[in-house]
């Protein structure tokens, strides 16, 4: 089993990859919570639904969140109707979270939902939530106390961020199977998603990072940046704002003792000579499908795991 940590668009593009070189079930996809919220009445996990669509080929290639093919005459009607529209929620994406949300009110997990979606939208790995407690990432910023989506969409990450701190992180348990397919893998990622925003709330849910640090499988983590840039979203700003240099070495030194090895891209590989994982240069930058597949391809070797030969696993999404 390849157990993959995942959240945000850079995360879902890495296990869109690792979904074509491997077997459904020697994949499963750990997703970050943290971005979850409750809006206008409903149960919203984002990161949950960018993997969701990813995986499943639905995935909206302009935005990066939310469904392709999709219309938007609820949120026209609800403006209208003075209702809540900064956070754009489509009409075919709405259908799975008024799904999601009468399956929880119903009081099923957050992960037995996840999985019967999964089956539904023909997704073939499992992804599962870090936890099935509610864990929600908050931000200390010049502007305030703020939930994230309220920085995120609704201030467009502009505030400055100070302290990022995870609402319930300290109660929650791992999902029932998380730790046990850590401890018995034959690899963990983490992919390229942002480390504080996105692994971290995973990592912070009580037994998780106890058990990666534990795992006598490889721990391989590829970098978020590329030559001190994002490739996507508020990384960069965040870091430098959090007083941190905008380097993938700090993005190294942040997963710190729990890496085997770093996947950096070559431009940034050089600088890494002395941290104390393994560097692995290989392009970072995924566009294409075959970069995704290129990239799985090059953390699926650097942790030794054998990969079946360069025809993608049949029936799995583009
Ligand atoms: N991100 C935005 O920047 N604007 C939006 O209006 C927006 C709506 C949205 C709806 C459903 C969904 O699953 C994700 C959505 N996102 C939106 C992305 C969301 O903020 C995620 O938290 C980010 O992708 C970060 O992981």
């Amino acid at each position: 089993m390849i157990v993959a940590l995942s959240g945000g668009i850079g995360g879902a593009k890495l296990a869109l990859g690792l979904s074509h070189l491997l077997d459904p079930a020697r994949l499963l996809i750990v997703a970050n919570t943290g971005d979850d919220f409750e809006h206008l009445g409903l149960s919203i996990s984002p990161d949950i639904d960018t993997l969701l669509y990813t995986l499943a080929g639905l995935d909206n290639p302009d935005l990066g969140w939310g469904r392709r093919d999709e219309s938007w005459a609820c949120m026209e009607t609800l403006e209208a109707l003075g209702g809540e529209t900064w956070f754009r929620l489509g009409d075919r994406d709405l259908a799975l979270h008024l799904a999601r949300t009468a399956r929880l009110r119903a009081g099923e997990s957050l992960s037995a939902v996840t999985d019967a979606m999964r089956r539904r939208l023909g997704v073939g790995p499992r992804i599962l939530p870090a936890s099935d407690d509610p864990v929600r990432t908050r931000l200390a910023t010049d502007q305030g106390e703020l939930a994230f989506q309220d920085y995120f969409v609704r201030r467009g990450c502009a505030p400055k961020v100070r302290a990022i701190a995870f609402d319930g992180a300290a109660a929650s348990r791992p999902a029932a199977e998380v730790v046990a397919a850590i401890a018995a893998a034959e690899a963990v990622v983490i992919c390229p998603s942002n480390p504080f925003i996105s692994i971290d709330p995973i990592l912070a849910v009580p037994g998780l990072r106890a058990a990666i640090a534990a795992t006598p499988a490889p721990v391989v983590a590829v970098s978020p940046l590329i030559g001190g840039r994002a490739v996507k979203g508020p990384t960069a700003k965040m870091m430098a704002e959090l007083g941190l240099p905008v380097t993938a070495r700090a993005v190294a030194e942040h997963y710190a003792d729990l890496l085997d090895v770093f996947v950096a891209d070559p431009a940034d590989a050089a600088a890494l000579a002395e941290v104390g994982a393994r560097i692995v240069a290989a392009p970072t930058l995924m566009r294409s499908l075959p970069d995704k597949l290129a990239l799985a391809r090059a953390v699926l070797t650097a942790a030794g795991v054998a990969v079946a030969a360069a025809n993608p696993v049949a029936g799995t999404a583009r």
